[in-house]
């Protein structure tokens, strides 16, 4: 596995890069430059009632990333203090916007903040940080894709799950007129800029699926890699996505596309 201090420093030059003003940048598929030696990489992780896990999860992936931005979304517990207190930056909500707004608004602070790329990471702890260098390498060989970290979960895992999960990666995929394995995971790596160009507008769980649509339809390549995730036993287990209400979301979200409302 990469030492991560060398994913940090590294320059991994593509042959099409050209050095321009004394940055190297790279002209890709849909037009976009993005310099390469200007890489910078903070973790996302959009928390809504977490206390309990969201010191473990900071102090994880921070070994990996520049800094770490939490956002937390209203969560009348304890996720702010925790978060702080394991060295994250805390945005907050006063009240509870979704995972998507929570997402978006930690994505424009990161961007103003001069980071270049964001790696999402839910607060509950099913996404393991030492998975995250595998993706950080493919985020700096093709700067401009989204990398999606797709997750491998054995059937026994999480059976009602499972079926939402196929079910909207085949929306998704017939929307977006490409195949994705893993529409719903949250451990992705997003260049920050073109990722907020896309007009992302979903506020809940439909903003990972919308931006695969978006991406798809506006040339931003994404690039996947299967991931190991943790799932624990079901009665330990936190969710807050409810299959019937988040899984309607997500056709709303992909039938105006499929009538041509949406392009
Ligand atoms: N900011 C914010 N984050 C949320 C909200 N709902 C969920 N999250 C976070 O999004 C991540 C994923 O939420 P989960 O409820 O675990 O959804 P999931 O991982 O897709 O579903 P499971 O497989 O059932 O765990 C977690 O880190 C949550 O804290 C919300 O309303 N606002
Ligand atoms: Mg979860």
């Amino acid at each position: 596995m990469s030492d991560p201090a060398s994913l940090l420093d590294a320059d991994h030059s593509a042959p099409t890069a050209r050095k321009q003003g004394g940055q190297t940048t790279t002209a890709l598929d849909g037009g976009a430059k993005v310099s390469r030696a200007a890489y910078r990489l903070a973790a996302l992780v959009p928390a809504y009632r977490v206390q309990g896990t969201i010191a473990d999860v900071v102090r994880g992936v921070r070994r990996y990333v520049d800094s770490v931005l939490v956002v937390d979304d209203g969560s009348p517990d304890g996720t702010a203090e925790a978060a702080r207190a394991a060295g994250a930056e805390v945005v907050r909500h006063e009240t509870n916007r979704g995972k998507g707004a929570a997402l978006r608004s930690g994505l424009v602070r990161l961007l103003a903040d001069g980071y270049t790329h964001a790696f999402s990471v839910d607060g509950d702890g099913q996404h393991l940080p030492e998975e995250m260098p595998r993706l950080i390498e493919l985020s700096r060989a093709h700067p401009g894709a989204i990398v999606l970290g797709a997750r491998r979960i054995a059937p026994e895992q999480a059976p009602v799950n499972r079926f939402g999960n196929e079910f909207a990666n085949w929306w998704v995929s017939l929307a977006a007129g490409r195949e994705y394995r893993d529409t719903q995971s949250g451990f992705r790596i997003y260049p920050i800029q073109a990722t907020l160009e896309l007009g992302v507008r979903a506020e809940r769980y439909e903003f990972e699926s919308e931006v695969l649509i978006l991406a798809a339809r506006r040339g931003v390549e994404v690039v996947t890699e299967e991931v190991a995730v943790h799932y624990p036993p079901p009665d330990e287990r936190v969710s807050h996505y409810d299959p019937w209400r988040d899984t309607c979301r997500i056709i709303i979200t992909v039938v105006p596309f499929l009538i041509g409302l949406r392009r």
